[in-house]
């Protein structure tokens, strides 16, 4: 867990606070306001000012020890999913791990930029060699900017999947159409991990759980509802999730309430599956993302 005490100084507009036991950071600018849960370095919500949530946080998430509130951003790292030993925790160690803030500043147009570190622990020291480092930092403003950088400081590749696992807040997930992957192939986690070829826009209809593979593409999502478009622009991803839980699996997942689900769409930038990434000795792997909110 992250001590307070070892908080550098924080910029204008950004506090320091806490959910339950975790502690958070709370920032307010002209552009935009945001919270960031300093467990698992996970922005939890940002929202561009006169807009409402664009990364969305479930209302009934729970903020535990060891426990990614549901929504924001989490980071699966260094494996996205389920692991081969069961008894490994889904989507790697770095959610719910022990991050530094190592920067704290207002950039050049005003807007907040945060980067940190993540800290080895005994757990994490058994998964991986702790000179892997693992560096993330925020962009936030009219925009947000989330980079993921992973330093290979040992003498054998490292081999990781990843994501930004981002839960957007949208009007309805019943009128929605998601944009970018059409004829891309993926994955189809509801449909025993069947590969098909996207034809058209997405919309969503039921649970979706889905692996878009070897892409690089701008996705954009329009919300007729809330008179928007998100658009998502990324470098070093190949993959993009995309995933609804549905009524039946929101209400086995505890922190989604009943009608959740319907307020959200995970539009995740990563590299999963066939897109395993090798990060060669001495080497960084970039994974960057841009998430930009435009009135229809
Ligand atoms: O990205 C989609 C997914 O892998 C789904 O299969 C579902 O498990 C989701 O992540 C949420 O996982 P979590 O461990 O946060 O409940």
């Amino acid at each position: 867990m992250t001590t307070i005490s070892t908080l550098p100084p924080l910029p204008n507009g950004v506090s320091l606070d806490h959910e339950g036991p975790l502690p958070l950071l709370r920032g307010s600018s002209g552009a935009c306001s945001f919270s960031l849960s300093l467990q698992g370095a996970q922005l939890l919500n940002w929202t561009p000012k006169g807009q409402s949530p664009v990364v969305w946080l479930s209302p009934d998430a729970k903020f535990l020890p060891g426990k990614s509130p549901r929504g924001g951003i989490p980071i699966c790292w260094p494996w996205f999913g389920p692991h081969q030993q069961p008894n490994y925790p889904a989507h790697g160690v770095a959610r719910t791990g022990e991050w530094s803030l190592l920067e704290a500043r207002l950039d050049e147009h005003g807007d907040v930029f945060l980067r940190f570190k993540l800290l080895p622990s005994a757990e994490s020291q058994a998964l991986y060699p702790e000179e892997i480092d693992l560096e993330v930092s925020y962009r936030l403003g009219t925009q947000l900017e989330v980079e993921l950088t992973t330093h290979n400081h040992t003498s054998t590749a490292f081999e990781l999947t990843e994501a930004l696992h981002t839960y957007l807040g949208i009007g309805d997930i019943s009128d929605l159409s998601i944009e970018g992957l059409e004829a891309t192939d993926f994955i189809d986690k509801v449909d025993q991990g069947t590969r098909h070829r996207q034809k058209g826009l997405i919309q969503i209809a039921g649970e979706t759980d889905r692996v878009y593979l070897s892409t690089q593409t701008r996705c954009s999502v329009t919300d007729p509802i809330l008179q928007r478009r998100i658009v998502i622009d990324k470098e070093g991803s190949a993959s993009t999730i995309v995933w609804n839980p549905w009524s039946e699996k929101a209400k086995s997942l505890g922190d989604l309430g009943d009608s959740g689900y319907r307020q959200m769409v995970c539009i995740e930038s990563g590299n999963a599956l066939d897109n395993v990434v090798s990060v060669a000795p001495g080497d960084t792997h970039r994974l960057w993302v841009r998430y930009t909110s435009l009135p229809l």
